[in-house]
C-alpha cells in the first residue's frame, strides 16, 4: 500500500470512531429532549453552550485552533437542537442576507429557516409562535441602530435570548463589464451608506441610488438588470450569478453588525451576562439623571444607551439600554426596585455577552 492510501485507512478507522461518538453523543442529547419537552424547558440553552466550547479550549493541545472548534461545535449543537425538537427560524431574508449567514452560524446547515422581508414580519411570526427563533440585525458600527428592530421589541413580547456580532464585508457586483455602463445601484440603505468613500472614489455618487428591502434583495435585482450593480455580501452575489467586481468596498474595514437571536424563554445566568431593557422615564426635569443615577447607586456598568422616539406622543422619548449582569442578579433587582412606579421599564432579555 502506498503512503496516501496508508493515511486515508487511518482517517477511515478516525472517521468510524468519530461517528460511533457523535452517535453515542446524540442519545444522551435525545434523552435531554424527552426531559425537556416533559418539563417544558427551553431547548437552546446558550450558556451550556459556551460552558462546553470553554472547557474544550481549554484541554485542546492538538492542532485545532479556537475558531475551528467553534465550527465544529456549532454544527453539532444545532444537529442536537434539531433531534432534541426540529424548530423554525425566522430571520430577515431573502436568502444570502448577512442575517441569513448569522442564523447559519447558529442553528446550522439542516435548520428549517424562514425567510421574511421585514424586521417586523419576523417579531409576528414569533409572536404568533410560528418560529421559535428569530434572528435580526439591531446595531452597526458605521451606521448605528436599526430603529426598527427597537420599535418592534417594544411593541413585541419576544426576548433576546443570544447576541452574535458578525463582520460585514460588501462588494459591489454588476453584470456591466464597464463602470461607466451603470445606471442605477441598488442595496439596502445601510449598505449603500457604509460605502460613501468607495462610490466617491469610483465616481458612481451621481448615479442613481434605488434602495431594496435587503442587499440580498439588490443582487437579486442587479442580476436581471444588464445597466445595474448592487451593493450585497458576496454570499449574495454568488446565489444570484452576479459578478463581482470590487470586494471589501466598505468605509470601515472594522465594519460589524450586532445582530440579536430572539425567542420566548429566559436564560440562566452564565458567566458574564448582558441585560436590555426599554425605559420610558418621567417627563419632568432631572427624570433620566436620577434614572441613570439609580445604576452607579448599584454599580451596575451601563454599556449602551440610545433614544427613540415615543411615535405618538410629539417628542416625548424611549430610552433602549443595555448593561452588564443578570436580571435576577441582586443589584440588577434593586435599580428596578429603585424605578417601580417612577419610570416604566420592560425587559427585553438577559443573555451571554459575546463580546465584539
Ligand atoms: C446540548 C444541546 C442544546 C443546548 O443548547 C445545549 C447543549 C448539546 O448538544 O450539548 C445538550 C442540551 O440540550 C443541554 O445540555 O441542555
Amino acid at each position: 500500500m502506498d503512503e496516501l492510501s496508508k493515511l486515508r485507512d487511518k482517517i477511515d478507522n478516525v472517521d468510524n470512531k468519530i461517528l460511533e461518538l457523535l452517535n453515542e453523543r446524540m442519545h444522551y442529547v435525545n434523552e435531554i429532549g424527552i426531559i425537556k419537552q416533559t418539563s417544558g424547558t427551553a431547548i437552546y440553552r446558550p450558556e451550556r453552550e459556551k460552558e462546553i466550547l470553554d472547557r474544550l479550549k481549554k484541554l485542546n493541545k492538538g492542532m485545532l485552533n479556537h475558531s475551528a472548534i467553534d465550527a465544529i461545535y456549532l454544527e453539532v449543537f444545532a444537529v442536537s437542537r434539531n433531534l432534541e425538537m426540529p424548530e423554525k427560524i425566522a430571520f430577515l431574508g431573502p436568502e444570502g442576507s448577512y442575517t441569513h449567514q448569522v442564523a447559519e452560524s447558529r442553528f446550522g446547515a439542516m435548520g428549517n429557516y424562514i425567510p421574511l422581508s421585514c424586521v417586523e414580519a419576523v417579531f409576528h411570526v414569533l409572536d404568533n409562535e410560528e418560529a421559535k427563533y428569530g434572528v435580526v440585525p439591531i446595531e452597526n458600527n458605521t451606521e448605528g441602530a436599526v430603529g426598527i428592530t427597537l420599535d418592534c421589541l417594544g411593541k413585541f413580547s419576544s426576548l433576546i435570548v443570544a447576541e452574535i456580532y458578525m463582520d460585514i464585508h460588501h462588494s459591489f457586483a454588476t453584470l456591466c463589464e464597464n463602470l461607466k455602463d451603470i445606471k442605477r445601484i441598488y442595496s439596502h440603505p445601510q449598505g449603500y451608506n457604509q460605502c460613501r468613500k468607495f462610490l466617491e472614489e469610483h465616481m458612481l455618487m451621481d448615479i442613481e441610488f434605488i434602495p431594496t428591502k435587503s442587499t440580498a434583495a439588490s443582487a437579486k435585482k442587479a442580476a436581471n438588470d444588464p445597466e445595474a450593480a448592487s451593493i450585497c455580501s458576496h454570499i449574495a452575489a454568488k446565489l444570484y450569478n452576479l459578478p463581482i467586481l470590487f470586494e471589501k468596498i466598505e468605509d470601515n474595514l472594522a465594519n460589524k453588525t450586532r445582530f440579536l437571536i430572539l425567542s420566548n424563554f429566559k436564560n440562566k445566568p452564565g458567566v458574564k451576562n448582558k441585560t436590555s431593557i426599554l425605559a420610558k422615564t418621567e417627563d419632568k426635569p432631572g427624570s433620566l439623571v436620577r434614572f441613570l443615577q439609580s445604576f452607579q447607586d448599584e454599580s451596575v456598568n451601563i454599556t449602551k444607551i440610545e433614544s427613540r422616539p415615543v411615535k405618538d406622543k410629539g417628542f416625548q422619548a424611549v430610552f433602549y439600554l443595555d448593561f452588564e449582569g443578570h436580571i435576577d442578579d441582586e443589584n440588577v433587582q434593586r435599580v428596578l426596585e429603585k424605578n417601580r412606579g417612577i419610570n416604566e421599564i420592560k425587559w427585553l432579555g438577559s443573555y451571554l455577552s459575546a463580546g465584539e
